[in-house]
């Protein structure tokens, strides 16, 4: 039993966000998971807007996954928490976070979106899993109709495609370029917000094993997915952002 809700996109990567930080602090919730759209109605009723993931709390509803994070570190020992005290790691913490939401994770999402929406029959598997029944039978029965919706809602198309993934590579190199000297995490001496908005926002293009569940194996991805999905897996940022799920998540 517990008084904490989750209202999800369960392939969500800022909804991983959440999940990791709850998981980590041990804290134990109800997830409800729905298909993108099919969530507009459970988000207006959990108390939110548009967009998920959004926690139910017994004093208040938070819309935005930094804020969960951010609700999270405040029932922690300061040892624990992503956000550290000394005002210099924190504001290069929230520095990096901030960058990885609002340009990493719409990067990645729409990349992924761009190859996998024409491979209908994995996406619709990846879409069926850990939803309601009725949601997994609709999208079944209307997948053209929620691909083009989708499609429309994110504006995937070869060039914006393109630049995602531009946009993907030039976040990479930076991190790239920090982790370069073999650091484990990208900012102070543990785990910060920083290391698991990176790692959660990249998934959808590192596909870590810990994370298909969510999502699906490499080995079912498209090719010229897989491809891209290799090439960054061998980049510095790649092998961090993986070490942090073998070894944090
Ligand atoms: N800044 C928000 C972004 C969350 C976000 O973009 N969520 C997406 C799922 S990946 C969403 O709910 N999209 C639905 C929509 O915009 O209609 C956060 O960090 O929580």
């Amino acid at each position: 039993m517990t008084d904490l809700v989750l209202v999800t996109i369960p392939f969500s990567h800022y909804c991983e966000k959440a999940r990791w930080a709850l998981d980590r602090a041990g804290l134990a919730y109800e997830e409800r998971a729905h298909l993108p759209i099919a969530h507009y109605l459970p988000a207006r009723l959990a108390g939110g807007g548009k967009t998920v993931p959004i926690l139910q709390t017994p004093g208040r509803v938070i819309t935005d996954s930094t804020d969960i994070l951010h609700w999270i570190d405040d029932r922690l020992p300061e040892a624990q928490r992503l956000f550290p005290a000394d005002p210099g790691l924190r504001s290069e913490v929230s520095r990096w976070e901030e960058r990885f939401d609002a340009k990493l994770g719409p990067a990645t999402r729409r990349w992924a979106y761009g190859h996998l929406l024409p491979d209908g029959e994995n996406t619709q598997r990846i879409m069926q899993k850990n939803v309601p029944r009725i949601e997994a039978l609709a999208v079944r029965a209307a997948f053209p109709l929620a691909r083009a919706l989708l499609r429309r809602g994110l504006n995937i198309h070869p060039e914006s495609c393109a630049r995602s993934l531009a946009r993907m590579h030039e976040i990479f190199d930076e991190v790239s370029a920090a982790v370069s000297d073999g650091r484990e995490f990208l900012v102070g001496p543990r785990l910060s917000a920083a290391d698991v908005a990176f790692a959660s926002l990249a998934s959808p293009a590192l596909l870590p094993d810990r994370n298909t569940r969510w999502l699906c194996a490499r080995a079912a991805l498209p090719v010229a997915m897989r491809a891209e999905v290799d090439r960054l897996r061998a980049t510095p940022a790649g092998a961090y952002a993986l070490r942090l799920y073998s070894h944090h998540r």
